[in-house]
């Protein structure tokens, strides 16, 4: 542990799986006191169990981070758990199939409520308590759906969109209050969260979705949880202290090419 976030506590949502866990797992690791945020309580708790048992620092809270009251309710339980708040890494996300042809109005409604509203929603909370301190990171979680076209992808791609230019609105407002904020965009990572995808993509067989998938992948494999958590560790970090309104792709340069 080389300690890059000693002292400090780092909110990660939809951190009960996936690049979320691998995050507040490393952030713990790297010594900051996690707030765990996940939609399902348990998943949260399992997060914080593996930090742990690793001798870290952690707190699971469940949250529907597109519910402006449970967002409010969480925000204020983990300033009262652990009283100061340096970084947020708004991971939590939800995938929506269809193309604008198929698309139904509760795939969009609800990758916006989640993908952009839930970033807005975290990020205010936050913001006001980092501009209080006069310091802060905040991480939102782009894609590269955000950055090209990608198939039977319309809402999501379009919430993804709205994170990139919240991202960069955010960071001219909160520069001034010593509060950088920057922006992921990840290509696929293999998770549970995108097996659907990968079985449409597949028309049902899922090796053939993710042959097709890592086709569209110049370095021949699709990413790994814990490579983007490094990204989100060095945005987190001091590290990165001149970046704000940074769109930073990890994307095994799909969107390259
Ligand atoms: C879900 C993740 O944000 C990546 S969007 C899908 C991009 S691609 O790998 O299917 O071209």
């Amino acid at each position: 542990m080389t300690g890059r976030l000693a002292g400090k506590v780092a909110v990660v949502t939809g951190a009960g799986s996936g690049i979320g866990r691998a995050a507040a797992t490393l952030f713990a690791r790297e010594g900051a006191a996690v707030a765990v945020v996940d939609l399902v309580a348990q998943a949260a708790d399992d997060t914080v169990k593996k930090i742990a048992g690793e001798g870290g620092r952690a707190l699971a809270f469940a949250a529907d981070i597109s519910d402006p009251e449970q967002v409010a309710a969480a925000f204020s339980q983990i300033a009262t758990e652990l009283g100061r708040l340096d970084v947020l890494y708004n991971n939590a996300g939800v995938n929506s199939g269809g193309s604008v042809l198929d698309a139904t109005d509760d795939d969009w409604d609800r990758s916006f409520a989640v993908n952009a509203k839930g970033t807005f929603l975290c990020s205010r909370v936050a913001a006001r308590s980092m501009a209080e301190a006069g310091s802060g990171s905040i991480i939102n979680q782009g894609s590269v759906a955000a950055l090209v076209g990608v198939a039977n992808f319309a809402s999501y791609c379009a919430a993804k969109g709205a994170v990139v230019a919240l991202t960069r609105s955010m960071s001219v407002d909160l520069g001034p209050r010593g509060i950088r904020v920057n922006v992921i965009c990840p290509g696929t990572v293999y998770t549970p969260l995108m097996e659907p995808m990968l079985r449409a993509r597949g028309n049902g067989d899922m090796a053939a979705g993710l042959a097709l998938t890592v086709a569209k992948y110049p370095i021949g494999r699709l990413g790994t949880p814990a490579e983007i958590a490094q990204v989100a560790l060095f945005l987190a970090s001091d590290d990165s202290s001149f970046l704000t309104g940074s769109v930073i792709t990890a994307d095994g340069g799909m969107t390259s090419q």
